[in-house]
């Protein structure tokens, strides 16, 4: 390792270290204000735990897991041990008519945490490679069984499905979608869930909204169910601010597809592996999709991993033809990576040792109780929360969008607290190992901010 590599740096050897400010002009950064950041850069150099340092030693709580991806917490022993273990042993096997034993092992551990029925799983590297994924099965499935014109995918208003051309297909976030052009033909959109007149400050999942699921009867009956491929959503929207489903909305939603032969797809990237106290958001709500994308949390962020998750008549519609024929014609590189494997079952050990894809559930009252003691504090118009989840809503600074949020995120990182803004919602979603402790410092450190900003 590079002498100044940071990862070697303690905290206090770090400080007074990185005083030069690293050229940066070629580094193009994703979803991110460049010139801002670059006129005052916000570094992070190492992380244990619930914590991230600074180069300069400074030490954050991560209010966010990273991405809402370290669910176990930074730098846990056990994944580090199975990524360097694996580099040495094996590198790189090449996924295509090859295998290599810790995919195989990967995938039955995996199946045995999905809901029942979702047996079969097929690897990719993101989030918006398990979208992709999915959306191509869905197409295919159908195609397979002979009922090909079933072509079309149904996403939501203000969904967030990743940021390839399928993805913001049947996204719904305007601004992911407006400068890329026509897009994918043949999608269309059911209306979003949030309705701050009738649900705002809700504990938990609100009351009212199950009815904003027969939008998908109002599209049926536009384009006719037997051209409808798939429907898509999160079962609670993350990426657009934290919206949670009404009480009812999506067992009314599943009871719409099924009537109608149209495959249900749950978008599990940020719910799954624990996030709302259960293994995956299907689990909590006892609402079994038909293919379900994860990423994230698969590997608590440490390599790079997505995956679908689909039910076995699915995958079987597909094992038809010549034995020797390859009968989905799809497949990445780095699917089912050896590295991203070892560190998935790196993960999935420090889950089950800790019970982590559970302990949310007992440390949701804790967050809730912490998160609407915020009501009332100056620009707050809603907070929302699951599992460990929270949204807080902002009123936005009349004609600039979405910078009182960002105000309040440069000042909880002076701060020390990292958190995540989209829009004017403040997102948190900590790692699943968060105590009480640390939930009180980051609301109080955004209420400071807050009242300072009043
Ligand atoms: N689907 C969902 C539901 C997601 O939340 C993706 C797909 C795409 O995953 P990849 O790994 O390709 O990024 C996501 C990712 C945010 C934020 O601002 C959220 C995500 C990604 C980047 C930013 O909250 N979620
Ligand atoms: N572009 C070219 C020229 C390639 O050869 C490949 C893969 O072989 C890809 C794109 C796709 O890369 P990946 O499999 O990593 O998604």
């Amino acid at each position: 390792m590079h002498k100044d590599d940071p990862a070697t740096l303690s905290p206090q050897s770090a400080a007074g270290k990185a005083q030069a400010k690293p050229k940066m002009d070629a580094f193009w950064m994703p979803f991110t204000a460049n010139r801002q950041f670059k006129q005052s850069p916000r570094m992070l150099a190492k992380a244990t735990g619930m914590h991230y340092w600074t180069p300069e030693g400074r030490q954050i709580l991560d209010g966010i897991a990273g991405l809402w991806c370290v669910n176990a917490g930074h730098a846990r022993p056990r994944i580090v041990k199975a990524i360097a273990e694996q580099a040495a042993e094996m590198d790189f096997a090449p996924p295509f008519n090859m295998g290599h034993p810790k995919a195989f092992e990967l995938a039955e551990r995996l199946v045995e945490l999905t809901p029942a029925g979702l047996d079969k799983v097929f690897f990719a590297n993101s989030g918006s490679e398990a979208v992709e994924t999915a959306l191509k099965m869905a197409i295919g499935y159908h195609r397979a069984r002979g009922d090909g014109a079933r072509t079309r995918l149904i996403g939501r208003e203000r969904g967030y499905h990743g940021v390839n051309f399928g993805g913001i297909s049947v996204g719904g976030i305007v601004g992911n979608r407006k400068s890329f052009g026509p897009l994918l033909p043949g999608t269309d959109h059911i209306r979003h869930t949030h309705d701050l007149t009738r649900n705002a400050f809700s504990r938990g999942v609100p009351a009212h909204g199950a009815e904003l699921a027969d939008d998908l009867e109002r599209l049926v009956a536009l384009h006719d169910a037997s051209t409808i491929a798939a429907v898509i959503v999160e079962p609670v929207a993350g990426s657009t601010g934290v919206l949670l489903p009404p009480v009812g909305y999506l067992q009314r939603l599943r009871d719409i597809c099924d009537k109608h032969g149209i495959l249900l797809i749950f978008d599990e990237v940020i719910t799954g592996f624990g996030r709302l106290g259960s293994p995956f958001a299907a689990t909590h709500f006892g609402v079994t999709p038909d293919l379900m994308t994860v990423a994230k949390g698969i590997t608590n962020g440490c390599v790079p991993m997505g995956a679908v998750f689909v039910k076995s008549h699915i995958h079987d519609a597909f094992m038809t033809g010549p034995e020797h024929l390859i009968e989905f014609l799809h497949g990445y590189t780095y699917s089912s990576h050896p590295l991203a494997c070892a560190a998935a079952l790196g993960t999935l050990d420090t889950y089950a040792e800790e019970g982590l894809l559970t302990r949310g559930a007992h440390m949701a009252p804790v967050f809730e109780n912490a998160l609407h003691s915020l009501r009332g504090l100056p620009h707050v118009i809603d907070v929302r929360n699951i599992g460990l989840v929270g949204g807080i809503e902002l009123a936005p600074i009349a004609g600039q969008p979405g910078k009182r949020a960002f105000d309040v995120f440069l000042e909880c990182w002076e701060r020390g607290v990292l958190i995540r803004t989209t829009g004017d919602t403040i997102a948190l979603s900590p790692p699943l190992i968060v105590e009480s402790s640390h939930i009180d410092q980051i609301v109080s450190t955004i209420a400071d901010v807050l009242k300072a900003h009043g």
